[in-house]
């Protein structure tokens, strides 16, 4: 009889760095797709026009891939040190989410994923693709299918053994391989992560609306945002954990293994002064390697300002007035709103000055309706 294939992929997955890999047929029937389908349907996915156009392909793993029979899912444990909530108390530094602190884990794991699938493929003799986030495939059903943990009502993945602070990563192959064994979901009547969200992003437990949720709108919304939502980011600048540092099963996560997912200092709680000034050289090189950089300084800068309109800080008067004039519109919108905040009169007189001259309705619309 021949060895189980398995044994031979979890320890070159283990070697690699990945703390768990389960594997689940890709070609069973699930309800999954339709549930994407609604979530599209109902516009919950907002300005993610990709989610829209790859629809039909993300809904099952075959509908992309006609020949793909089983997913091999990996989790890489990306846990912090410690709580970070903390650090939402600090209202003049930024709160950067702890996945976004090292390295971008896209190219920590494809890396990686490549490296497990040439080995997989030679030694099966089949067909194999690699998948982390980007690819049109839902990785949380099919996580939860191999066994890796449950979504839970944040409608994220968590485990029994590493909480909530988990990667995915995919392997489709069309070797078949015994699946693991599926693992069910064990929230019971806990609603902490519900009750924990800022914006009121869940409009029922087990499902989001990514429009109203902050990791949305400070990654990949790009212009300016409703004023709900700039009071509610509080100092978070890019992304959010609310939802998954309030959940009880974090009692059993354990600090990242992989140094190269490790926060880096400058990214636990930079202080919002510093990132006012960044121009475009100075924002890639701080976060030179980081997911931040993938939204480009504009966009972050942005992020900073709402922030700094919330701080009640008032040595950011000064930044945040350079940024009055900074080039891009974006940018501009935001400093007017966060010098509305932090000082009404210089607000008022830096309106009478400039509102009357300004040419680009964004930042028109800020100086007229005086920060909302
Ligand atoms: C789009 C996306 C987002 C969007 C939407 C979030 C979401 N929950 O889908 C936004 C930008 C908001 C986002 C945020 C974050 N993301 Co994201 N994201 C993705 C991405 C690219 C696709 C997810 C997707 O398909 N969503 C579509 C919806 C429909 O899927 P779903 O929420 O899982 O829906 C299920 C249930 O909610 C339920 N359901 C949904 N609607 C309905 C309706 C009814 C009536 C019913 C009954 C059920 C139901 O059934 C669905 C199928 O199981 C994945 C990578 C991937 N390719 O899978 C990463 C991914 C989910 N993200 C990830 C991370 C880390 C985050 C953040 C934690 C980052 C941060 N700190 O800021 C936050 C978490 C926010 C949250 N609470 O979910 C990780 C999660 C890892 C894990 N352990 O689960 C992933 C898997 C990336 C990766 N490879 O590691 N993300
Ligand atoms: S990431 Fe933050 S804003 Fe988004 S659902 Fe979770 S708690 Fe709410
Ligand atoms: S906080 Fe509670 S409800 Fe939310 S995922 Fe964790 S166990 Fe489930």
């Amino acid at each position: 009889m021949a060895a189980d294939p398995r044994i031979f992929i979890r320890e070159r997955a283990a070697e690699l760095g990945f703390g768990v890999c389960r594997f689940a047929s890709a070609s069973d029937p699930w309800s999954a797709g339709e549930q994407l389908q609604y979530f599209v349907e109902q516009g919950r996915h907002g300005d993610m026009g990709w989610m829209e156009t790859t629809l039909e392909r993300r809904s099952h793993p075959t509908a992309m891939w006609d020949g793909a029979r089983t997913a091999i899912v990996l989790g890489m444990n990306y846990g912090p040190e410690t709580d970070p909530r903390p650090e939402l108390a600090k209202a003049s530094n930024g709160y950067i989410s702890v996945y976004a602190r090292g390295d971008d884990y896209h190219e920590v794991i494809k890396g990686r994923l490549k490296i497990l699938a040439g080995q997989i493929a030679a030694r099966l003799g089949q067909e194999v693709k690699v998948f982390v986030d980007t690819a049109p495939l839902m990785e949380k059903p099919l996580a939860q299918r191999a066994g890796l943990g449950w979504q839970g009502k944040h409608t994220n993945l968590l485990s029994r053994t590493h909480g909530n602070w988990l990667f995915l990563g995919t392997i489709l192959t069309a070797a078949e391989i015994k699946p693991d064994e599926a693992e069910s979901e064990h929230c019971g009547r806990c609603t902490a992560c519900l009750d924990a969200c800022p914006t009121g992003a869940f409009p029922a437990p087990f499902q989001i609306d990514a429009r109203r949720c902050l990791s949305y709108l400070t990654i990949e919304y790009a212009g300016p945002w409703p004023i709900e939502f700039r009071t509610a980011t509080g100092n978070r600048i890019y992304g959010c954990d609310d939802c998954l540092a309030a959940c009880p099963w974090n009692k059993f996560a354990q600090g990242a293994s992989e140094a190269r997912l490790h926060a880096r200092d400058a990214l636990k709680s930079p202080p919002l002064a510093e990132l006012l000034t960044l121009d475009d050289a100075a924002f890639r090189a701080l976060f030179s390697k980081s997911p931040v950089k993938r939204i480009g300084r504009d966009r972050f800068l942005r992020n900073v300002l709402y922030a700094a309109g919330n701080s009640s800080d008032l040595t950011l008067v000064a930044p945040v007035t350079s940024l009055l004039d900074d080039p891009a519109s974006v940018v501009r919108g935001a400093a007017i709103w966060a010098l509305s905040r932090l000082d009404p009169e210089r607000f008022e007189t830096e309106r009478q000055t400039r509102a009357a001259t300004e040419s680009d309705p964004v930042a028109r619309a800020e100086w007229s309706d005086g920060g909302a």
